[in-house]
């Protein structure tokens, strides 16, 4: 916590950071000729207010499935606000921890955002679009995020600007109001004209972003304590950028260019801080590959998570795994590895850019169980070429390895993956526009791309699946001997209630 001369020091510090930001503005501004706008807009010459908002996904994502409301949070747009906050009152609004999209337009509105950036992905892009059209005439209006990044086009029908990938340094000339000729990494409508700018070099080191100050009403709604055994109170940590490997249902690699990696005192800070001001005591690693980096980055984090007893979750890839960073992580508290295995099938596995074998996969889980960590594996349906019985093979290897939790997915063609593009060359899917009513996909909104099934046997493909897996007596009965807490109990209710 800051002591309040400490804090008063800061507001000082900010006036005079504001005032030498306002004159270099006036001097830009002098220097390069005034910004144009798509729509009149009476703006200001320098942005004070900033909205950073998401629009609500889980109903489109989860339908009948949803249930953890507000779960989880927008970690890009508060990385946005802890870059730039101190050049303008910023704050962040997030559609899912509002119980209807009226009340939330309505406190953004109450703000009065003088710019209003909105996130998207595929499946919320109908909303981030409805959201934007509601401030057209009062803010600049900006989206960024993975859709909006490779569908810059498309969104400028609804948006003044598009970042495209990384945000952090090109909002920051946004709330500047440097003129739009001169920022790299946007595309714009200058005179009725597409301007793609030229991309945005990505930032060299990650460190420079302040930590994320959470609000502790906001943090609320992120980490509710268990209601049963108040055991663990979860906070969300990213430590890297991007990832070395190209799978063909993910943007990680394009978006954003190669991986790069947070210093682990920088990591240690963050984890202390979560830790000490908010009480923290279990972590969600949202890396896209937290085990891709050596000894010499992992080490730290690990120690600073053991000395302060948290325990944690990540992403690892079963080709990253060894027994013996297996032993370090489960020394240091780990609990749960999310492992992406999508099919059993070799040759479906190289479609989707899978470059690993059934012996990893199987070797990644026997020894993860082995050290007491708990198993989630994925597992996607319908690429291109798969075949009913293909999908069969997939279920009995998933049963074989025996995750203690699975997923099901439906392939997606995302904008900005190897996968879309193969679908668009091959005539499966033209450049489809998310509309909710017509492609009743997964997530609802986008088409898939089978072309052996149709996407009601993937959906009926899919729920038996997850009635076989946990329909075996012997897994309830080995789910039961493992539970340790009425958080446990009522997780393995949810999955009878769910899915048998
Ligand atoms: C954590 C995560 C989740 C979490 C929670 C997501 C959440 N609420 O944010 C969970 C597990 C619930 C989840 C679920 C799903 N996810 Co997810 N997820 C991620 C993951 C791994 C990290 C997200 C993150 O925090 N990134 C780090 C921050 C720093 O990056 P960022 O959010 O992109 O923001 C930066 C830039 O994009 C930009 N930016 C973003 N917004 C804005 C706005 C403005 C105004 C500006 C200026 C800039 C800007 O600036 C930011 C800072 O540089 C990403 C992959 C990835 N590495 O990003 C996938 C990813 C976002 N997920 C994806 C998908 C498909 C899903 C699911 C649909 C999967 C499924 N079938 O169920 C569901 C849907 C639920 C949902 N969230 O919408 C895709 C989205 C693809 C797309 N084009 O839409 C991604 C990109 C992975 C992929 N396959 O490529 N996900
Ligand atoms: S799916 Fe995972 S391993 Fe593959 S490219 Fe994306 S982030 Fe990397």
């Amino acid at each position: 916590m800051k002591l309040p001369l400490e804090i008063e020091i800061i507001k000082l510090f900010n006036s005079f950071h504001a005032l030498s930001e306002l004159l270099f503005v006036v001097i830009i501004n002098t220097n390069y000729g005034i910004v144009t706008f798509k729509k009149d807009k009476n703006l200001p010459i320098f942005m004070r207010r900033v909205a950073l908002a998401q629009a609500p996904y889980s109903e489109v994502v989860f339908g009948r499935e949803k249930n953890a409301k507000g779960a989880n949070p927008p970690l890009g747009l508060y990385s946005l606000k802890a870059y730039n906050n101190n050049i303008a009152d910023i704050r962040v609004f997030d559609g899912e921890t509002y119980d209807s999209f009226n009340n939330f337009i309505g406190d953004i509105e109450d703000f009065q955002p003088e710019l209003i950036g909105i996130t998207t992905v595929s499946h919320s892009y109908e909303r981030s679009k409805d959201l934007a059209r509601y401030f057209t005439e009062k803010a600049l209006t900006v989206a960024g995020g993975p859709y909006a990044t490779f569908r810059d086009q498309e969104c400028l029908e609804d948006f003044d600007v598009v970042v495209r990938g990384e945000g952090e340094q090109t909002l920051r000339e946004l709330i500047r109001r440097v003129p739009f000729q001169k920022i790299n990494g946007i595309s714009y409508i200058d005179n009725g004209k597409f301007v793609r700018n030229l991309d945005r070099t990505r930032l060299e080191n990650l460190d420079e972003i302040p930590l994320i100050e959470w609000g502790d009403q906001e943090f609320f709604n992120y980490s509710r304590p268990s209601v049963f055994d108040n055991r663990s109170k979860t906070g969300y940590i990213i430590t890297s950028r991007g990832c070395a490997y190209n799978c063909g249902y993910c943007c990680s690699n394009i978006m954003w260019d190669r991986i790069r990696l947070r210093n682990p005192e920088n990591v240690a800070k963050e984890i202390a801080r979560l830790n000490e001001n908010y009480g923290i005591d279990y972590l969600k690693f949202w890396d896209d590959t937290f085990t891709l980096r050596s000894n010499s980055n992992l080490i730290p984090i690990l120690n600073e998570l053991k000395s302060r007893g948290i325990r944690f979750t990540c992403n690892a890839r079963a080709d990253t795994i060894s027994e013996k960073k297996l032993a370090q992580l489960a020394d240091a508290g780990c609990d749960k590895i999310f492992y992406g295995c999508e099919s059993s099938v070799p040759e479906i596995r190289k479609e989707l850019g899978r470059k690993m074998t059934n012996e990893q996969l199987a070797s990644a889980f026997h020894l993860t169980k082995m050290f007491g960590i708990h198993t989630v594996g994925s597992f996607i349906f319908g690429s291109p070429n798969e075949k009913e019985y293909d999908i069969e093979k997939t279920i009995e290897f998933a049963i074989d390895i025996d995750p203690d939790k699975v997923l099901f997915n439906i392939l997606t063609p995302h904008p900005g993956t190897p996968i879309y593009n193969y679908a668009i060359a091959r005539g499966l899917i033209d450049h489809y526009k998310v509309d909710t009513s017509k492609w009743q996909g997964e997530p609802l909104g986008i088409p898939t791309i089978s072309k052996h099934l149709t996407r009601e046997q993937l959906q009926k493909m899919k729920f038996e699946a997850y009635k076989r897996f946990y329909g075996r007596q012997e897994y309830l009965i080995n789910q039961l001997k493992k539970a340790q807490s009425l958080d446990d109990l009522v997780s393995i209710q949810n999955i009878v209630r769910t899915y048998l």
